[in-house]
């Protein structure tokens, strides 16, 4: 299958390819070493636009499709995942919910600003006791009063430390049905936690937040009263998809790194380009990287609303998407790291951190266990049913 890139899609990629080899590939080593990237970033990032790919142009932002969308991830992360991260975050789940089941005075209070960059996304479904299992998460609220009290902890919630906005799951009482919450440190007291010390992504802030009858008036609560389970499943299709993308941008990054070494760097009288074991390596790199890029784009038609009878449904897509790419990501910067040998295993070489960064693909926005998981329910139904 082929893709048709737009005039228009391939001035936004080259716009964003712009901004990762100016503002990301240059600092993505040293932000790797401090755990910290510029502080300024996502303020960049929002004065072109690319904070409000998925808020709606009466909002302020761009409105992209999901394969401009992507598109656009993909160069973020070949520059830097950990900042990629942090916008995919932001778009899908965040903007991508608020902007969909948000009331007016929801939209118009936050949009705007997340999309230019002023404030940033959280989104807080993770829990101690409660990962790959999301329907068992344990954060609470009951009514008090006019309005509700909330308490619990989330775990791993990205950019949780600097959010403007976190998009919260929560139960009632012990068992009750799970709503979406708009938690705003602005109007609400909660506790950010300690910050996690990540294997790879590491300017990428991942941090726990605890809540203790923090008191939600009536605006906080998203879309309707005990749907939020399935709104967080809707989020994370696409989330998978914006993390299916961040993987490609590290294989391609992992590949180009190794194919510039293997046409400089000469053993035995000949550079590594010329030897087969290396050519091989290359060639599989890239066609894992095609194959992941196409799988995700098709998904991302299906998501979009491109319809095929005999193909598989958008969220299997999607899982099918993150999987793919993910492995590929993992795959391509270990090969990487043996093209160049001994250099590769060096701190300071790139695609040391191309593999540390990869090897998160296949754990957040849900294991690849519960990727195949979504899949087989679609192909051969639930166990046991
Ligand atoms: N869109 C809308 N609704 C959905 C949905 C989807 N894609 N998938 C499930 N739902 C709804 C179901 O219809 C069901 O609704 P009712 O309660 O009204 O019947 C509800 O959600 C529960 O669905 P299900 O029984 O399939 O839930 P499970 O507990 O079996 O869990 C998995 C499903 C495992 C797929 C889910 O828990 C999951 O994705 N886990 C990984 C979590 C994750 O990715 N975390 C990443 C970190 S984000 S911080």
């Amino acid at each position: 299958m082929s893709f048709h890139l737009t005039e228009e899609q391939l001035e936004i990629r080259a716009l964003a390819r712009e901004f990762a080899e100016g503002e990301l590939c240059p600092h993505a080593q040293e932000w790797d070493v401090r755990r910290e990237m510029d502080p300024e970033i996502f303020s960049k990032l929002g004065d072109l636009g690319f904070m409000g790919m998925r808020v709606p142009e009466s909002h302020g932002g761009l409105g992209f499709d999901l394969t401009t969308y992507l598109l656009v991830l993909e160069e973020l992360a070949w520059g830097d995942a950990g900042v990629a991260l942090g916008v995919a975050i932001h778009s899908g789940p965040v903007t991508g919910l608020l902007a969909e089941y948000g009331t007016s005075e929801q939209k118009d209070r936050y949009l705007p600003r997340l999309a230019s960059g002023e404030i940033v996304g959280a989104f807080a479904l993770s829990e101690p006791e409660a990962g790959s299992d999301a329907g068992a998460l344990a954060t609470s609220w009951r009514r008090a009063g006019e309005g509700r009290a909330l308490t619990g902890t989330k775990k791993w919630v990205t950019n949780g430390a600097r959010s403007g906005l976190v998009v919260l799951f929560a139960r009632e009482g012990r068992d009750g049905r799970i709503s979406a919450f708009l938690l705003d440190p602005d109007l609400h007291t909660y506790q950010v936690g300690k910050r996690e010390i990540t294997m790879g992504l590491s300017a990428s802030e991942t941090v726990e937040l605890h809540f203790d009858e923090v008191s939600l008036d009536h605006g906080a609560l998203l879309g309707v009263e005990g749907a939020g389970f399935a709104y967080a499943m809707e989020a994370l299709e696409i989330g998978r998809l914006g993390i299916a993308a961040q993987a490609t941008g590290i294989s391609r990054a992992a590949y180009e790194h190794a194919r510039d070494y293997a046409e400089e760097r000469v053993q035995f009288g000949r550079k590594l380009s010329e030897f087969q074991a290396t050519r091989f390596k290359l060639a599989e790199m890239t066609t894992r990287i095609a194959g992941a890029r196409a799988l995700t784009f098709s998904a991302a038609a299906a998501l979009d609303g491109s319809t095929d009878p005999e193909s598989h449904s958008p969220g299997a897509l999607a899982a099918m998407a993150k999987l793919t790419a993910s492995e590929a990501a993992v795959w391509t910067a270990d090969e990487a790291v043996q093209i160049f040998g001994g250099y590769g295993y060096m701190r300071h070489y790139p695609v040391e951190r191309l593999l540390r960064d990869a090897k998160g693909t296949e754990i957040y926005e849900g294991t690849n266990e519960i990727m195949r998981l979504v899949i087989a329910r679609e192909s051969v139904g639930r166990a046991g049913a």
